[in-house]
């Protein structure tokens, strides 16, 4: 062994091991409980960074941690290589996307495998790889023969002089990045999957996801956005129309003070043709793109129509007015304003002077003055003619039946989800496998004609995709009708190659059907990780194409992933660590100077998974130093043996015993915080008190030699998933034959971990076998039970019936067989 730690040599010479040996490969086999753990694939921008770093380790971490739990791990790796990036390399560059990519990829599966972690490579999967995005295009088709899949008109960030679709990203401060021209608002044709068919099981399986943490599922649950309320109907003054609105709160009916219906809405547009004012208004209302979460807080603007509707319960008169803070694509597009109970409408009518009206009285006690705020809260109604008095629930359905003898409401549940636009104008993406024939229409590629492959040899003149200039690729006939017709050039939003890849992973050579039986051994994923920055649209896209796949056939299970970790950000001087603000720490810098394995503990010892991270340049010193130090004690430990025997009648010294005792603590506690808790800092923290008791401990003679092997090779096993080269390395060092990473996790040994201890005799048929140390105060029960568990017992009990056990207190057990 060499007395110098030298992670370089070591890591590399492992690495090699593991290589040579294909430890990370693995097939199904099922005599064995299987683990997959997926940590989210990423993006391939040519370099890993720290969150990186951080949370494949702490995948690694969890598979190695299950594969000594004797599972059958299953650690797959990919690129989500689709996007953005590579286009706009290439639109800068000249570089074709697909060279940028796979020459980033080659980059980063390098960085991987230094870093050591224990990926099957051999299902390896790059989702601009046509055998990947073929199964899409197929599965797409699927949906569009069930009828979850359609084409509708929405609107796209338009460039009038690159003459191009912008991404959202490529609109910077509402003008196109290269041109600079201000970006206008166009209608296009573009698909939709309906996830909104899903959303009530979306919804109700989020209760059966107890292994999920509770933040993310309330975030899915607010993006479903369940709501149950009343749809009322709002007639218009000397006209045939009436205008419908969606309201949570029928309960504030009597307390209705205006209307406010969307720019886009088509009384609103209608109006406009006699009022250049309003269409002024409209038109600036629609040059900007209102993301929902801004909502609340964007600033009010409106203009009255110069329409009034008739309330549909006291016939009075109320303004119509556009307003830019209601949403054309939720609910109807109208809106039953009531200032005094909801704050968009107080903050609009405050602007406008609009009247403001209380139907409901705050509780007793329960101060409120109504020209600050809206009273938001639920409660009993006022100022409201025959409802006064009733609660919420009440009015609600007193309301409700009122208005249905008028036939002018009815109860109604809306949800906030959308169904999925997978249209993007973008090249470098999956192509949408339809052909458009003027007289068929919409015609699916034909199954036997996948995949539609993207051209991958292009050049970009200005930012247009290419594909969309290339006749070769777009001319064709229609599969129904042989005319001439062109492909679909758009391809798919990128989160719809992310939304199945984890099934993907069970069979990635399979090139018959999208998958086989291996599917369901490895699925559900038994541990995902990711950032939260995914808790949204990601899972809950993969949530849906897992039960859209399951109704196909193609999976079985509900859900596809049992357990989900979502890391915290690592930070630097208390911001997040990113290129744009300039405080980077490189990994690859890290790995040169101190090793990966220093990289890996420093990463896992810093916090607890789920939170931030502070970089702390001590911090890895610190943990190098760690790992020196394990080092040398092991290196000392080997070459100074103890060869004193221990004196038969000598029984162990008490400091021995609390020694043996605390290593086998620490085996139990970490077993608890690798396994269940995912803390891996404390883990850590114990074994490097472990380790401190190690070396104060003075060592006299055999026995007490053997208890710090004991120790030594308990921190080793412990260490390897966070640490696996230095561990490997010793492990080694310490005379094993087999290596490090196909050992079981340690036993706990029960009796060890008891305290205020005797030593008791065990005789069977009267003659000495075994000794036991077990605490004073023992049953027994537990004393039979652990007299008979013993090794030499067992030995001497074979193919014997034990007839009695005799115990002398603190003394002896005397097990009597024949
Ligand atoms: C009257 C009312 C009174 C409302 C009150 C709220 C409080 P959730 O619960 O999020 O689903 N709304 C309806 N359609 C809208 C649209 N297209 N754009 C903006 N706002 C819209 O929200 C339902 C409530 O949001 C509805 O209930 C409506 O305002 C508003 F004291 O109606 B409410
Ligand atoms: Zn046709």
């Amino acid at each position: 062994m060499d007395p110098l730690y030298q992670p370089q040599k070591i890591e590399i010479d492992t690495q090699k091991y593991w290589e040579t040996h294909q430890t990370f490969k693995v097939t199904e086999d099922p005599n064995k409980e299987k683990f997959y753990c997926l940590t989210m694939f990423p993006y391939p921008s040519g370099n890993l960074h720290m969150g990186h770093l951080r949370v494949y380790t702490i995948g690694d971490v969890i598979s190695r941690f299950q594969k000594m739990q004797g599972k059958n791990v299953l650690q797959p790796m990919g690129w989500d290589a689709f996007g953005l990036p590579a286009e706009n390399a290439a639109i800068q560059h000249g570089i074709p996307p697909a060279k940028w990519t796979y020459q980033h990829i080659d980059q980063m599966r390098a960085q991987m495998k230094r870093i050591g972690f224990g990926y099957d490579w051999s299902r390896e999967i790059a989702t601009c790889d046509p055998q990947y995005y073929r199964w899409e295009q197929w599965f797409f088709i699927k949906l569009f023969e069930k009828g979850l899949v359609y084409k509708k008109n929405s609107i796209v960030n338009w460039d009038p002089v690159d003459e191009t679709v912008l991404a959202n990203e490529q609109v910077i401060n509402g003008c196109g990045w290269r041109s600079g021209a201000k970006v206008e608002r166009r209608e296009i044709p573009q698909w939709f999957l309906k996830i909104t068919d899903y959303a009530s099981e979306l919804l109700a399986d989020l209760d059966t996801l107890t292994g999920w943490p509770e933040q993310v599922r309330t975030m899915q649950r607010n993006w479903l956005g369940r709501a149950e309320g009343l749809k009322i109907q709002f007639p218009v003054y000397g006209s045939p129309s009436q205008i419908e609105v969606f309201t949570t709160r029928p309960d504030t009916l009597m307390g209705v003070t205006y209307l406010a219906i969307a720019p886009d809405h088509p009384v609103a547009v209608n109006q406009s043709t006699y009022n250049k004012e309003l269409h002024h208004f409209i038109e600036e209302c629609r040059g900007i793109k209102v993301a929902e979460a801004e909502l609340a807080t964007l600033e009010k603007r409106g203009m009255n129509t110069g329409l009034e509707a008739v309330h549909p319960l006291s016939g009075e008169p109320l303004p119509i007015w556009v307003a830019n803070y209601v949403l054309m694509e939720y609910g109807t597009g109208a809106v039953m304003a009531v200032p005094a109970h909801d704050e968009r409408d107080f903050e609009f009518a405050k602007k406008y002077h609009l009247p403001i009206k209380q139907v409901i009285a705050p509780s007793e006690g329960q101060k409120h003055d109504f020209n600050k705020a809206a009273f938001v809260e639920k409660g009993t109604l006022v100022h409201s003619g025959l409802y006064n008095d009733l609660n919420y629930e009440e009015a609600f359905e007193k309301i409700l039946e009122d208005l249905e003898i008028r036939g002018l409401g009815i109860r109604k549940v809306q949800w906030r989800l959308r169904d999925w636009g997978v249209s993007r104008q973008r090249y470098w993406g999956t192509p949408i496998p339809i052909i458009n024939c003027r007289e068929c229409g919409a015609v699916p590629v034909p199954e036997n004609e996948l995949p539609v492959t993207l051209p991958e040899n292009v050049i970009f003149e200005g930012v247009t995709s290419p594909i969309k200039k290339m006749p070769e690729f777009y001319k064709t006939v229609c599969p129904k009708c042989a005319e001439p017709a062109e492909r679909e050039t758009d391809t798919f939003d990128t989160f719809v190659e992310s939304s199945w890849y984890y099934a993907r992973f069970a069979c990635p050579d399979q090139h018959e059907v999208m998958f086989d039986s291996r599917v369901n051994y490895w699925l559900p994923v038994d541990q995902y990780i990711g950032g939260i920055e995914h808790a949204i649209l990601h899972l809950l896209y993969a949530r849906f194409f897992h039960k859209a796949m399951r109704d196909c056939g193609l999976v079985s299970g509900a859900e596809p992933f049992t357990r989900l970790l979502a890391q915290g950000m690592v930070l630097k001087d208390g911001a997040k660590m990113s290129k744009s603000l300039g405080n980077v720490v490189d990994p690859q810098g890290l790995i040169d100077r101190f090793g990966a394995d220093t990289a890996r503990l420093f990463l896992m010892f810093g916090s607890p998974p789920e939170q931030s991270l502070e970089w702390s340049d001590s911090g890895v010193e610190g943990s190098h130093r760690f790992l020196k130090r394990l080092w040398h004690f092991v290196f000392q430990h080997l070459n100074t043996p103890v060869d004193v025997p221990i004196q038969e009648s000598q029984a162990s010294s008490i400091e021995a015993k609390t020694l043996r005792r605390q290593i086998h603590e620490t085996i139990k506690k970490i077993t608890d915080d690798m396994g269940r808790r995912h803390t891996f800092n404390t883990a850590i923290a114990a074994l490097m008190e472990l380790l401190n008791a190690l070396s104060r401990f003075e060592v006299t003679n055999k026995a007490d030699y053997e208890i710090v092997r004991e120790g030594i090779e308990a921190v080793v096993l412990l260490l390897s998933p966070i640490t696996p080269h230095i561990t490997h390395a010793l492990w080694e060092a310490l005379g094993h034959k087999r290596a490090i990473i196909e050992e079981p996790w340690p036993k706990i040994n029960e009796s060890a971990l008891i305290k205020d201890t005797l030593i008791m005799a065990i005789q069977v048929n009267g003659k000495l076998r075994a000794q036991i140390s077990v605490p004073v105060d023992i049953d027994r029960a537990t004393l039979e039970k652990l007299a008979l568990a013993e090794k030499n017992v067992g030995v001497h009990l074979e193919n014997k019936t034990v007839n009695k056990i005799i115990i002398v207190p603190h003394k002896l057990i005397n097990i009597v067989a024949s």
